[in-house]
């Protein structure tokens, strides 16, 4: 991530930098998640009506994403009540690259893909501020990647995302819907095992 940024694709609003980072940021970065993963487990998160999610969680920073039975919310903790483990340098150069003039991101989500996950059309509207982008960082397996706009109905557009593809919601895809259809499962050999993992860093509360 020493290098000047590229163009990005721009879909609908959402910056897609492909192969934005190189094979040896992609090792440091799933070196650097698997540390986390040892102080904060992955966990298979439930939503407020009692349904499994079908990827697997973590998270690191001042501030976690979770839910369970009491909502969708941000906490302190990990469910075990551990702190969650700071957010990596390597990601946070990645955040830096990308939103020079932003604050810290208070959060960094972890997402695990395994061979039949997927994530449902949301918006990321937990957030106390919608003022600074999300940025998402892709490795391991590819992903196709849905993206909408702010209205539910409106038509959507999808990308395949792959290891080192980096995608920037600020602007008007800041609280546009996006999700995952599906994961090509074994189409990369960056991980131990395969699957794909998404970090998404963003702003809860600018301090
Ligand atoms: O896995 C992805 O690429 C998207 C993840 C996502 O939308 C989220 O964590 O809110």
């Amino acid at each position: 991530m020493e290098r000047a940024l590229p163009e990005p694709l721009m879909i609908k609003g959402f910056l897609v930098y492909k192969g934005l980072l190189s094979i040896d940021d992609q090792r440091a970065l799933v070196q650097e998640i698997r540390q986390v993963a040892e102080i904060a487990p992955f966990y298979s998160p439930i939503t407020p009506g009692g349904r499994p999610m079908s990827v697997r969680m973590t998270a690191a920073g001042r501030l976690g994403w979770i839910t369970d039975r009491r909502g969708y919310r941000y906490e302190p903790q990990h469910p075990s009540g551990i702190s969650w483990p700071p957010i990596p340098d390597s990601v946070m150069k990645i955040w830096t690259a990308l939103v020079p003039n932003g604050p810290s991101p208070d959060c960094c989500l972890i997402n695990y893909y395994g061979e039949q996950a997927r994530m449902g059309l949301h918006q990321d509207k937990d957030e106390g501020d919608f003022s600074y982008p999300v940025v998402s960082i892709s490795l391991g397996d590819d992903g196709l990647f849905r993206m909408g706009e702010v209205g539910r109905t409106a038509k959507t557009q999808s990308v395949w995302l792959s290891s080192g593809d980096v995608v920037v919601m600020g602007g008007a895809a800041r609280l546009a819907w996006h999700g995952i259809d599906r994961i090509r499962f074994g189409s990369s050999s960056l991980l131990l095992k395969a699957g794909r993992l998404n970090l998404t860093l963003r702003v809860v509360r600018p301090v």
